[in-house]
């Protein structure tokens, strides 16, 4: 096993390049909420919770809190946020006093603070032999990596794999809460003339622009993805409403009229599609606004259809 393992202060160890961020025995979803969602752990507040500083009030009720909330997963989420690698709960809380153990110790022998990154790092590899390889990188790098990782690089958009991992968020989040939501599936019309016309770069340019004004008519609540070529999604958290969300895509479709190159006005099509019951999954959902979509091109395009399941 070679993992990553993060370092408070941009220090001394660098980070093993071949382990990324993907875990091959953590589902791709975690990986994604933890490294979006504000609530994650800091490395730096698991630091202090080790005994590397004097923890505040606020920071100990909050671990308390959060102890008590998740009770064993609280483990998991200590080691996760030190080492990116996911370990089952119902070892993570023995593992722990283990590594604290570990860290008094060494910090014993050396005279000095031991910090817990540096502890679990030695125990892990040097003790337990359970992992190979390992190397550390700064905080800052790993949030920078998680980050590049989940964006297309020439919109700035969510890429195709995140727009999957957050559409299943959003599908969880329905079925667990029934917090309805709908996706916009948009295709600009008539790519291929701009590329062949203008040449590929200004077809490019489009796609900036395209994804910019995306951003502009839609909430910050909303969720912008490039899912491949010329296709985008929106992702509408909170709305279930038909109504609601077409106004949403209509205004997309209005936004895209004024991207201009070179006079020749850029259009859009558009499928909604609402989350119901009988969405089982991303696909599903996806697959009802493509069939919408569809039939806004051959309706002649420029246009929005919702989609609407018999
Ligand atoms: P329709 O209205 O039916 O959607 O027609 P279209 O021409 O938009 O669709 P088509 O699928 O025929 O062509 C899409 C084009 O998008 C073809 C491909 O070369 C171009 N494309 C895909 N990705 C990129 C990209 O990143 N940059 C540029 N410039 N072009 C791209
Ligand atoms: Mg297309
Ligand atoms: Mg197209």
């Amino acid at each position: 096993m070679s993992k990553l393992f993060v370092e408070l202060s941009g220090g001394e160890l660098v980070g093993d390049k071949k382990a990324h961020c993907a875990l091959p025995d953590e589902d791709a979803s975690d990986r994604l909420r933890r490294t979006m969602s504000p609530s994650a752990l800091r490395v730096e507040l698991v630091s202090a919770y080790s005994g590397d500083r004097k923890m505040t009030e606020a920071e100990s009720a909050q671990m308390r809190l959060l102890e008590h909330n998740r009770g064993d997963v609280f483990y998991s989420d200590l080691f996760y946020s030190i080492s990116h690698h996911y370990f089952a709960p119902d070892i993570s809380k023995a593992l722990w006093n283990k590594v604290l153990k570990h860290k008094h110790l060494m910090s014993e022998c050396l005279g000095r603070n031991v910090r817990i990154t540096v502890a679990t790092l030695d125990y892990l590899s040097n003790i337990t032999n359970s992992l190979e390889t390992p190397t550390l990188i700064s905080e800052p790098y790993v949030s920078e990596m998680a980050a590049l990782s989940m964006v297309d690089g020439m919109t700035g958009l969510y890429n195709h794999s995140s727009c999957y991992e957050l559409l299943e968020l959003e599908l969880r989040k329905y079925r667990r809460y029934s917090i309805g939501f709908s996706l916009i599936l948009l295709d600009i019309d008539d790519f291929k003339s701009i590329n062949d016309r203008w040449g590929h770069q200004e077809g490019d340019r489009t796609l900036i622009a395209l994804a910019k004004m995306l951003r502009e008519q839609t909430r910050d609540t909303d969720i912008c993805c490039r899912y491949g070529g010329e296709e985008f999604i929106v992702l509408l958290p909170f709305t279930n409403d038909a109504k609601e969300a077409c106004e949403i895509a209509e205004r997309i479709r209005v936004g895209a009229t004024s991207i201009r190159f070179n006079g020749q006005e850029v259009t859009i099509s558009a499928g909604v599609a609402l989350c119901d019951k009988t969405i089982s999954t991303p696909q599903v959902l996806i697959e009802n606004a493509d069939r919408a979509l569809y039939q806004a091109k051959a309706s002649g395009k420029n246009q929005i259809v919702l989609s609407v399941v018999q």
